[in-house]
């Protein structure tokens, strides 16, 4: 199962403390306590993985490692090591209402405590043989909820049974599972095409967006998706239809869903005759007509140009 939600608490290691001692020569015998080192942050970095919140399944709170105290000689102590989370690029951090959106971009999600003064750093004119020092400071400690919503460039969304993830295993090298049966996909998949993140999602049904089938849930994926690719099986016995029931399901999840460019994708060309493709052609003007075991020429072209509205 992916986990795309997750509570977690996480908190910075604690200051190392400000120590107290004397320099035990004779001709100096200043003070010499050195200070605490500061405690580590816990950070988070941004992977290509989607499944990296698993390791939060059993694993839900982080604290990173304490500064060390002061030493003699006005030694300052080590600083605590940060602590670094893995999350995958798209993870949303509500709490502290932040996002990662890159691969090896870093958050602080949690600061560590600043490291005590020992006695050496409260030498002065007026005290030259002073016996403070401080502690070293708790670190930040909060609770924060990830939520992975996924960046992708395309979307693959559609009916169950129409060729989403068999499209998603044609272009890229994802291994996305394909049967001749609904709700084979129960979890969004990427694959990377060119440039280009390709997100396979759940087949979604009529009545999605009440509970249904496999419901809506990963619909939130689509939400930062730039481009929808429509998938519709050219099997069909009603196009127009199957069009409609995923526009409706759209639309009521999140009306800015529908808002976004769409390519109405006609899949499994190879199953059916010229007649039914022109049908379709006259029904979806500019739409794309493909099989997995053809050229589909259009539809590289296609992904040529987008691949290459994104670099620009
Ligand atoms: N003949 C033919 N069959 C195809 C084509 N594309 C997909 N199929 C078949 O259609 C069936 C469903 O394919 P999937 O890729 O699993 O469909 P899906 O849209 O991901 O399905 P869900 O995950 O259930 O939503 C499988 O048996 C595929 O082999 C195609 O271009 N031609
Ligand atoms: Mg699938």
């Amino acid at each position: 199962m992916l986990i795309d939600n997750i509570k977690i608490k996480v908190a910075g290691g604690t200051g190392g403390n400000g120590i107290v001692a004397f320099s035990k020569e004779m001709m100096c015998s200043g003070p010499t306590g050195g200070d605490g080192g500061d405690g580590g942050n816990v950070v988070l970095v941004g992977v290509e993985d989607i499944g990296a919140f698993k390791k939060f399944r059993y694993q839900k709170e982080f604290i990173a490692q304490k500064g060390q105290h002061g030493k003699g000689s006005s030694r300052t102590g080590a600083n605590g090591k940060d602590l670094i989370l893995e999350v995958p690029i798209g993870t949303v951090i509500h709490g502290i209402d932040k996002e990662i959106v890159k691969i090896g971009e870093t958050i602080v999600l949690a600061k560590g405590g600043r490291g005590g003064k020992g006695n050496a750093s409260f030498k002065s004119s007026r005290n030259v043989s002073p016996k403070q020092f401080t502690n070293g400071l708790p670190g930040e400690a909060k609770e924060v909820v990830l939520e992975l919503k996924l960046i992708a460039d395309i979307g693959l969304v559609g009916l169950p049974n129409t060729g989403k993830s068999s499209l998603l295993n044609y272009l890229t090298n994802a291994k996305s599972k394909v049967s001749n049966y609904q709700f084979t996909t129960l979890e969004p998949h990427l694959g990377v095409y060119k440039n280009l993140i390709l997100a396979d999602i759940p087949g979604i049904i009529e009545g999605a967006s009440t509970g249904k089938g496999l419901g809506i849930k990963f619909l939130r994926h689509i939400e930062r998706t730039k481009i929808i690719f429509h998938l519709i099986s050219l099997d069909s016995s009603d196009f127009v239809n199957d069009y409609n029931i995923i526009r409706k399901e759209l639309e009521s999840y999140n009306k800015l869903l529908t808002q976004k460019p769409e390519y109405i994708i006609a899949t499994k060309s190879d199953l059916v005759d010229n007649n039914i493709i022109s049908k379709f052609k006259n029904k979806f003007k500019d739409s794309i007509v493909i099989s997995i075991y053809d050229k589909n020429e259009e539809l590289f072209s296609l992904l040529a140009k987008i691949s290459k509205d994104k670099n620009v």
